[in-house]
């Protein structure tokens, strides 16, 4: 006998929506990034540094979030299009969250769209929301081990950016060590190396993500 669980169930019908979402992604010739980390990793100061110098390629941003809109306020202050889906505990984001989200934003306006997910680096990684990428993002301070530990969300990403360089000097962690593990689960991961605070690698960052745009 057949057994289906409400897992899989669940994940087939966010699959469906996604699928939907894609569609409408490339019909509006917006690129989606899906920004994953664990909650303090930087994915909000990142986007804060990230979204000026990106003015010209016409952002906007969904913000997922356990309670509050305090990340939303944080890039509405920039005068960036952004809404806020309040999970109300939920772990993770969805597709039809997303979905639904996308009818408070002008799409016709908009030609790249980064979506911060909910800090969490297990449950994001098996809801596809139609997005183009994930980004997984980790943090000097966070222990370089954590690709072997969390192996899903590291396969499922395509990018990885190290992020907080400027506090490299006072931790354990080591890039090689991160890469080499990383690596050793999705050995076409490309890497970043940034500091959000400082500045360091947002060009090279930035310019990644303008040659992402369509055309
Ligand atoms: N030193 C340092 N701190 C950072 C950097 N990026 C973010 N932070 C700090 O890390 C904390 C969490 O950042 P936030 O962007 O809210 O993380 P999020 O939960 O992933 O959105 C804040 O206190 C930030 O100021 C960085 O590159 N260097
Ligand atoms: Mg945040």
């Amino acid at each position: 006998m057949p057994v289906i669980t409400v897992e899989r169930k669940i994940l087939e019908k966010n699959d469906q929506l996604a699928t939907q979402n894609r569609q409408l992604f490339a019909e509006k010739h917006i690129t989606v990034f899906n920004l994953l980390s664990s909650p303090g990793s930087g994915k909000t100061t990142l986007l804060e540094k990230l979204l000026p110098m990106l003015a010209e390629s016409r952002c906007g941003v969904v913000e997922g979030d356990l309670q509050t809109d305090r990340d939303a306020q944080r890039i509405a202050a920039l005068n960036v299009p952004v809404v806020q889906i309040v999970t109300n505990g939920g772990c993770h984001l969805d597709a039809g969250l997303v979905r639904d989200a996308l009818t408070n934003l002008d799409l016709d306006t908009i030609r790249l769209l980064f979506i911060e997910n909910v800090g969490n680096l297990v449950c994001p990684a098996g809801y596809d929301l139609g997005e183009q990428k994930k980004i997984v993002i980790i943090s000097t301070t966070e222990g370089d081990d954590k690709p072997l530990k969390y192996t899903t969300m590291f396969r499922a990403a395509r990018v990885c950016i190290i992020n907080k360089m400027d506090l490299l000097p006072w931790t354990d962690f080591n890039i090689e060590t991160v890469k080499r593990n990383a690596l050793q689960i999705n050995p076409d991961l490309q890497f970043f190396t940034v500091s959000a605070k400082t500045g360091t690698g947002m060009q090279e960052l930035s310019a990644w993500f303008k040659s992402q745009l369509y055309k």
